[in-house]
């Protein structure tokens, strides 16, 4: 009788034990992933013989000799995309219609093939150095379709796409990102190619295991759901993808958009969207640019709820940053500093509060984004900053360490004036890596958040409050 009672009591704990963990096992970004949150913005340069031909999809028939950039000159793109704040740049290495932009052993339709240098130029080679110098990360966006490779629609070309990458891999790394587009049509024979996606993903892993996969099922990253710039207002970083398949098998627009608060694997979302209307550079759209704001709003709606952002400024036939692209990228950049330069509650006085209980802490004011204030429980615990004095404040900036996951599923803003009345409530769903809230100006000293839904403990880095101009809060 003993020995049944400890048998059932032992089989009872350890199915307590193994429930529990199966219940508290959320997936973690790598550490690669985490230096990826961090970039938080950069660009993407689609160029190619689409430039100088005005389509947006090559047919893969177009004659090298178009593509014949002048004045080209890569130093120029990285020296602006620095001034515009960019940490990294991905390039178009090869679009759907099949020219590289590098001397490719793989391929007769590449740059080689081109006058342009009289065949002897090479743009990854010239890109990725100029990276070194203004110290941006190099990314590459390899197209799989390709209208052009007579190899396309079979299992060779699936070898092809392979040795491609290697070649890029190992003459222009180290690669940060790597972006396979979801776009797969046909060939020009007709076919359609199965994409040993398996094959490709162990490569990457093998050959350069830091680097960031991007497409719309990761494994780095995925594809947001649109190419407007816009992430969810409810974002997780997690993302099922059991069952689902790049292009057409991939999961909804809507679960891309938002993340599976339950996913299994950590995939955050890349917004990428273009300055102009196309994604190669037309000079008719030299009026169609985005300006400072629309930048500044689509930043809030990518980055400020806790996606990537990454703009594609398109360099234009000369092989040059176009002007008007240059100037609004770069007074996006100033916008966005001064309008971020202050955090009013920067060594504001902190608190947290648990079950009645107040303590005294500096975690969410110390602009350090190493300390941070665990939230121990579901509506039974607060943490706040708190100035002596009223101040305007018409943002607020919510950061969440995601070391150890992504955690805050719903959230309450309360924010009180110096005579302790409540001024504003905001709700609001996940946080992720930054969560920006803009709403119209108030007088308040203190902004509280209480945790009303969560998987785990969220730890919060930091609670940051701003007087931006007014026009510039959320649209
Ligand atoms: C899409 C492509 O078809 C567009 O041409 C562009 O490259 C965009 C970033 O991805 O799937």
């Amino acid at each position: 009788m003993k020995q049944t009672i400890s048998f059932l009591l032992i089989v009872t704990y350890s199915f307590t034990a193994f429930s529990q963990r199966v219940k508290h096992v959320q997936p973690t970004p790598t550490a690669s992933q985490l230096a990826w949150h961090q970039m938080e913005y950069y660009w993407f340069f689609h160029f190619g013989p689409n430039t100088f031909t005005g389509k947006e999809w090559g047919h893969g028939d177009e004659k090298e000799e178009v593509f014949n950039p002048g004045q080209l000159d890569c130093r120029q793109w990285c020296r602006i995309a620095k001034a515009a704040g960019a940490k990294g740049v991905i390039i178009t290495a090869k679009h759907h219609d099949g020219f590289c932009l590098w001397p490719s052993k793989f391929s007769t339709h590449t740059i080689r093939e081109s006058k342009w240098r009289n065949g002897k130029g090479d743009i990854l080679k010239e890109l990725s150095q100029a990276c070194k110098e203004y110290g941006l990360k190099f990314g590459v966006y390899l197209s799989p379709w390709d209208r052009n490779h007579p190899d396309y629609g079979t299992e060779k070309y699936n070898d092809i796409f392979i040795s491609m990458m290697k070649e890029i891999f190992a003459n222009y790394g180290p690669i940060w990102e790597f972006w396979w587009d979801g776009a797969n049509g046909e060939g020009p024979n007709g076919k359609k190619q199965v994409y040993d996606f398996k094959r490709f993903e162990d490569f990457v892993k093998k050959t350069s295991p830091q680097t960031v996969v991007f497409s719309d099922i990761g494994p780095g990253c995925r594809w947001v759901g649109n190419e407007n710039g816009f992430a969810g207002t409810t974002n997780w970083n997690y993302l099922d993808t059991a069952g689902f398949t790049r292009g057409a098998g991939a999961p909804s627009i809507d679960t891309l958009n938002t993340g599976n608060r339950f996913g299994s694997t950590w995939i955050p979302a890349e917004c990428d969207v273009s300055i102009r209307p196309g994604w190669f550079y037309h000079q008719e759209e030299d009026s169609k640019v985005k300006s400072a704001k629309e930048l500044f709003q689509l930043y809030l709606k990518s980055v400020g709820r806790g996606a990537n952002l990454l703009l594609n400024v398109p360099p234009d036939g000369r092989g040059l940053i176009n002007a008007n692209d240059s100037a609004a990228a770069v007074a996006f950049r100033q916008l966005k500093e001064k309008n971020f330069k202050q955090n009013i509650f920067k060594q504001a006085a902190g608190y947290y509060i648990q079950q009645g209980h107040a303590q005294k802490i500096s975690s969410l004011s110390d602009g350090n984004p190493a300390t941070q204030q665990i939230m121990a429980g579901k509506e039974t615990c607060s943490a706040g900053v708190k100035l002596k004095e009223n101040q305007k404040v018409n943002a607020v900036v919510l950061k969440e360490s995601l070391r150890k996951g992504q955690h805050c599923a719903a959230f309450k803003l309360t924010l009180f004036n110096s005579k302790n009345e409540m001024i504003k409530e905001i709700k609001g769903t996940t946080i992720g890596n930054k969560r920006i809230l803009t709403f119209p100006a108030v007088d308040i000293n203190t902004i509280e958040i209480t945790i009303l839904d969560q998987d785990g403990a969220t730890a919060v880095s930091e609670i940051e409050g701003y007087y931006i101009e007014d026009d510039l809060t959320d649209k």
